[in-house]
């Protein structure tokens, strides 16, 4: 398996084969239907462009009153089981020791991006972000831990498998466009990012 370093980001394309994405998107399918996804809107109340859900002890959600993880959907059902083959990753890439808090869900339709942002509302950084790609390619820009600082970008495609850990943890990184319907996983195209975090506390 070959893995790619971007600026201390770890990249292993095609970790995933073709039937470990259709399982994955069969897992999925029950966790959106138990927890649907939702448009997040920011503190100052903007829509998100990527609709979001989640699987897990706890979810990330945003809305007027702030980002933060939360122990349930924004409809009151608590977050249904990261899938098996999420853990399963987890544990041959991260450890055995913790399994991750949350499996973030992140659906790109045409035209949804995700701007420059570090993830810091995990209240621990000792432990990596995994994330998982599904269906449409996307350019993956990926900066320093500080914002202004030089960025390097790569395409993501289905079934790759990222890993932002050690001095990585805190970097900038986004998403600047999705290629709509270049993977023919989803039947209506799209894009599915599974990002999974363990959060030290829940964060309001
Ligand atoms: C995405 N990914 O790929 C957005 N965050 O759609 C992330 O925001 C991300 O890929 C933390 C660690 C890895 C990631
Ligand atoms: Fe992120």
């Amino acid at each position: 398996m070959t893995m790619m370093d971007v600026r201390g980001v770890k990249v292993w394309p095609g970790m995933l084969d073709a039937a470990a994405q259709d399982a994955l998107v069969v897992a999925l399918r029950e966790v959106v239907r138990r927890a649907p996804l939702v448009t997040p809107v920011t503190p100052r109340g903007q829509e998100m462009s990527v609709r979001m859900t989640a699987a897990g002890r706890l979810g990330w959600i945003s809305d007027r009153r702030g980002y933060r993880y939360a122990p349930q959907h924004p409809s009151g059902v608590d977050w249904p089981p990261i899938p098996d083959a999420v853990l399963d990753l987890w544990r041959a890439l991260v450890g055995g020791a913790r399994d991750p808090d949350c499996c973030l869900v992140n659906w790109y339709g045409p035209g949804a991006r995700m701007g420059l942002h570090q993830d810091r509302d995990e209240g621990d950084f000792s432990w990596p972000v995994l994330s998982i790609s599904l269906g449409d390619a996307a350019l993956f820009r990926i900066g320093g831990t500080e914002r202004p600082a030089p960025t390097s970008s790569v395409w993501l495609h289905s079934g790759d498998v990222v890993l932002m850990g050690g001095a990585a943890r805190l970097c900038f990184h986004g998403i600047d466009r999705v290629r709509h319907g270049s993977s023919r996983l989803l039947p209506q195209g799209g894009r599915i990012n599974l990002t999974c975090r363990v959060v030290a506390e829940v964060t309001s």
